[in-house]
């Protein structure tokens, strides 16, 4: 069993953990709990870089080690980074468990050393027709990393 954790900072009043494990090569399982967001869709994505150093725009793109397109967890077409959306309550709360296949956690395309970021609106998934659905999903401004 191999894990990792992400603790998120923001400029934004956002605060939270995100904890990862593996299992030899099986899934990666993602739960987290983050507070401070406004209620509704927040895209959730692991950027490239860990660098920190300049907030979260330091972080770089979405991680996508198989030079693809932006899409939804599900599709074939997707960056590994790609984790969709986190539904935030109305209390600006949200405790999730993602399970996912492209994330791994050892060999040459692990997420150890990147960062997680949590941005200001819905990731579209690619399908929203905008300018950067196909790059970022239009989820605007990042606002917690770690
Ligand atoms: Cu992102
Ligand atoms: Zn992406």
């Amino acid at each position: 069993m191999v894990k990792a954790v992400a603790v998120l900072s923001s400029t934004a009043g956002v605060s939270g953990a995100v904890y990862f494990t593996q299992e030899g090569d099986g899934p990666t399982t993602v739960t987290g709990c983050l507070s401070g967001l406004k209620p509704g869709l927040h895209g959730f994505h692991v950027h490239a870089l860990g660098d920190t150093t300049n907030g979260c725009m330091s972080t770089g793109p979405h991680f996508n080690p198989g030079g693809k397109e932006h899409g939804a967890p599900e599709d074939e077409n997707r960056h590994a980074g790609d984790l969709g959306n986190v539904t935030v309550g109305e209390d600006g709360t949200v405790n999730f468990t993602i399970v996912d296949t492209q994330i791994p956690l050892t060999g040459p395309h692990s997420i150890v050393g990147r960062a997680v970021v949590v941005h200001a609106d819905p990731d579209d998934l690619g399908k929203g027709g905008h300018e950067l659905s196909k790059s970022t999903g239009n989820a605007g401004g990042r606002v917690a990393c770690g």
